[in-house]
C-alpha cells in the first residue's frame, strides 16, 4: 500500500485502468453526456455502434420491473462513422480511456467495424458486442452459439491490434462454451452479463407494454445471475473477467471481484444516481483499506478460496 492508499489499478490484458469502475454500455451515450463524472471513471464503454445508422425500436423502449428496468431500444446508433466523426472528439477529451463498442449483423460486419474503429485516434479497446437482446439479426444470435460468437470475435481480432472484450449473454445454457470459444479466437477479456431476456404486458390494454414486445432486463434484479456467471467463467478461462449486473454500490462491486472479476461495469444505476459509479469506486477503496489489502489486486476471486480457508 503507498501513502495514498491501496492501489486499485488493474490491466485489462493491454488496457490500463486506474480503477476498476467502467460505465457499462449504452448506459453513459458516448461519453460526453457524462463529462461531470468520467474521469471518475476506470474506463467508458460508449453505445454500441453499427456500419450505418440506425433508427432503434418503436415506442416505448424502457419500464420499470420489480427491481429492474427493461429496454428495447434497439441499437438506436448514428453509425461508425458518425460516432468517430462526431463523438470521438470530445470523448477523447475526458481524460479517461473510451472503449469502443461494436455491434454487426455478419461476421464479416464485426471486422470492418474493428477495422474501422482500429484507425481512429484515441479509442483504448473495442468492446464486441455479440449479446444484444433487441435486434432481430446479428446481436445475441452471434453470443448465443460457441461458433457463431468465435466468427464474430475472430473477425474482429483479424482487423485490429487493440484489446478486444468479447460482451457475453446470460441468454444461454453454457455461458462457459461461448466465454472459452471467444478467448480461443482471440478475445482479450469478457464482459458479462448483458442483459436478461424478457417482457411486461399491460394488462388494462391486453398488450405488450414495450413497442418492441421483448426487451432486455437489467438492474438488482439479475444481480445474483451475473454473479453466478463470473464466478463460472472466471474458472473457465484464463484471461480477465469484467462483471457486470445490477450493481448499484461499492458492496455489489466487491462481491463480483470476489468472484473473479477483475474490474466491474456499472450501468441502470447511473440512471437513478449520475454519480454512482463515483460511490462505488470510492467504496472498493474503504473496503481494501478496511481489509487491510495493498492492492485490488489482492481480493479478484479471494471467495473462490473460500475452502481452502476452512481448511486452513
Ligand atoms: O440497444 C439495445 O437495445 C441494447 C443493446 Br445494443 C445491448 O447490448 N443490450 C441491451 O440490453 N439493449
Amino acid at each position: 500500500m503507498s501513502a495514498a492508499g491501496p492501489s486499485l489499478e488493474v490491466d485489462i490484458g493491454a488496457l490500463h485502468l486506474k480503477n476498476p469502475v467502467l460505465a457499462a454500455s449504452g448506459t453513459a451515450g458516448f461519453g460526453r453526456e457524462y463529462a461531470h463524472f468520467a474521469p471518475l471513471f476506470g474506463a467508458i464503454v460508449a453505445k454500441s455502434v453499427t456500419l450505418g445508422p440506425r433508427a432503434g425500436n418503436p415506442p416505448p423502449r424502457l419500464v420499470e420491473t420489480a427491481c429492474g428496468l427493461l429496454n428495447s431500444i434497439g441499437l438506436e446508433n448514428p453509425g461508425v462513422e458518425a460516432f468517430l466523426r462526431d463523438e470521438l472528439p470530445a470523448a477523447r477529451g475526458l481524460g479517461v480511456p473510451i472503449v469502443a463498442s461494436i455491434a454487426g449483423e455478419t461476421a464479416a460486419e464485426y471486422g470492418e467495424l474493428a477495422r474501422t474503429v482500429s484507425r481512429a485516434d484515441g479509442v483504448a479497446a473495442i468492446e464486441v458486442n455479440i449479446s444484444c437482446p433487441n435486434v432481430a439479426r446479428g446481436g445475441m444470435l452471434f453470443g448465443v452459439d460457441p461458433a457463431q460468437a468465435a466468427a464474430a470475435v475472430g473477425a474482429a481480432r483479424a482487423a485490429t491490434r487493440l484489446p478486444l472484450i468479447a460482451k457475453l449473454t446470460p441468454n444461454v445454457t453454457d455461458v462457459c462454451a461461448v466465454a472459452r470459444a471467444v478467448v480461443d479466437a482471440g478475445a482479450d477479456a469478457v464482459a458479462l452479463i448483458n442483459t436478461v431476456a424478457g417482457m411486461a404486458i399491460d394488462a388494462e390494454r391486453r398488450r405488450p407494454v414495450l413497442g418492441g414486445v421483448f426487451g432486455g432486463l437489467s438492474g438488482p434484479a439479475i444481480k445474483p445471475i451475473a454473479l453466478r456467471m463470473v464466478w463460472l467463467v472466471a474458472e473457465a478461462i484464463d484471461r480477465p473477467v469484467i462483471g457486470m449486473g445490477g450493481i448499484c454500490d461499492a458492496r455489489d462491486a466487491v462481491e463480483f471481484i470476489l468472484a473473479g472479476a477483475a474490474a466491474v461495469g456499472v450501468g441502470t444505476a447511473t440512471f437513478v444516481d449520475p454519480g454512482a459509479a463515483a460511490r462505488v469506486v470510492d467504496g472498493i477503496r474503504a473496503y481494501l483499506v478496511e481489509a487491510g489489502a495493498r492492492s485490488l489486486r489482492d481480493i479478484i476471486g479471494a471467495a473462490r478460496r473460500w475452502r481452502d480457508a476452512a481448511r486452513a
